[in-house]
């Protein structure tokens, strides 16, 4: 018989130590460093993180497919074939069957992360902002496969809210339809992800990592399956300024229009659109935005194991 390409999850050696011992293990996506960001930094980023949180006593469980095989607990020596990978796919939960099949390699998107990180048995996944419903979604359907995913999963997933490239009213609306329970970290301003307060708000702040942890667990003794999703908001002092923020998302959305930019490919072009116009300066908000992000997701990882 010839060698088939593994058709299951691998979950990586220190990862699978980790969930077995009760170490706690923060889930981390790549889709964030082979869509989301530019080169050479998205290597940086990606590997900081996890840095970040080894240094908080948390076993990271960075997440992504090579050469077919859906790995929780990539090495840092795959983190770096797949953010230098030109044929990286943006794979999401629903493109993971051909992805294995066909040994093809790429980044998952928060949806096809949660995914694996749920079936690992891991609890807590950061990232940097959700996928959510796309601005004139009522004509387009484009809604993010994230954001039924993570309805139907037992995580506890740290963003700082969705990118005002998105729909952000219709975002929440759906986010209350899926049951997804919503609470921001110290506040009740939805973030939008480059700006620390949207406009719109949450009904929930939770204060501390602990507080966010009581939640999760309340959750599940009610036997409730759904993320609790965490909203974060970047420092007011370090968000991008309102006027730049404002003026490229225009031009990025008109640009996307007369493009006839669509489907999966909407997301990256958007974000790169706003990195190139801002001249790095929305990339320097996104690096800080995913730090706050990971540094939480390792604080409540933190706290859920100690209960457990
Ligand atoms: N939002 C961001 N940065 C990103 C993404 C979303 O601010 O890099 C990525 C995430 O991986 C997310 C995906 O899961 O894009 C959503 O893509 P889509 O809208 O095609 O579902
Ligand atoms: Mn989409």
């Amino acid at each position: 018989m010839t060698s088939r390409p593994e058709r299951g999850l691998h979950i990586g050696d220190e990862v699978s130590d980790a969930l077995e011992r009760g170490i706690p293990v923060l889930a981390l996506e790549s889709t964030i460093f082979t869509h989301g960001l530019p080169r050479p930094r998205n290597l940086v980023v990606a590997l900081e993180a996890e840095e970040r949180v080894r240094a908080a006593g948390v076993v990271p469980a960075t997440i992504g497919v090579i050469g077919g095989r859906a790995t929780v607990g990539l090495s840092p020596a795959e983190i770096q074939r797949l953010s230098t990978d030109d044929g990286a796919v943006k794979l999401s939960l629903r493109d993971l069957p051909v992805a294995s099949a066909k040994g093809l390699s790429g980044g998952t998107t928060v949806a096809a992360t949660a995914f694996l990180a749920s079936r690992a048995g891991i609890r807590v996944f950061s990232t940097g902002g959700l996928g959510g419903v796309h601005r004139e979604a009522q004509q387009t359907f484009d809604e993010s496969a994230d954001l039924p995913t993570l309805a139907a999963l037992p995580l506890v997933v740290v963003s700082a809210g969705v990118k005002s490239i998105l729909d952000i009213p219709l975002t929440l609306e759906r986010l209350e339809t899926l049951n997804l329970t919503v609470v921001g970290y110290r506040t009740t301003d939805y973030p939008a992800f480059y700006i620390a307060d949207s406009g719109f708000d949450v009904e929930y702040a939770a204060e501390s990592a602990d507080e966010i942890a009581d939640i999760a667990a309340a959750r599940d003794a009610l036997g409730i399956v759904s993320t609790l999703l965490v909203a974060n908001p970047v420092d007011a002092d370090r968000q991008l300024p309102a006027e730049v923020h404002d003026d490229v998302l225009a031009r990025a959305l008109a640009e996307a229009t007369e493009r006839g930019v669509t489907g999966h490919d909407t997301t990256p072009f958007l974000l790169d659109f706003m990195q190139r116009e801002t001249g790095g300066r929305s990339l320097d908000v996104n690096v800080e935005v995913y730090r706050g992000n990971v540094a939480l997701g390792a604080e409540i990882a933190t706290a859920l194991a100690a209960r457990a």
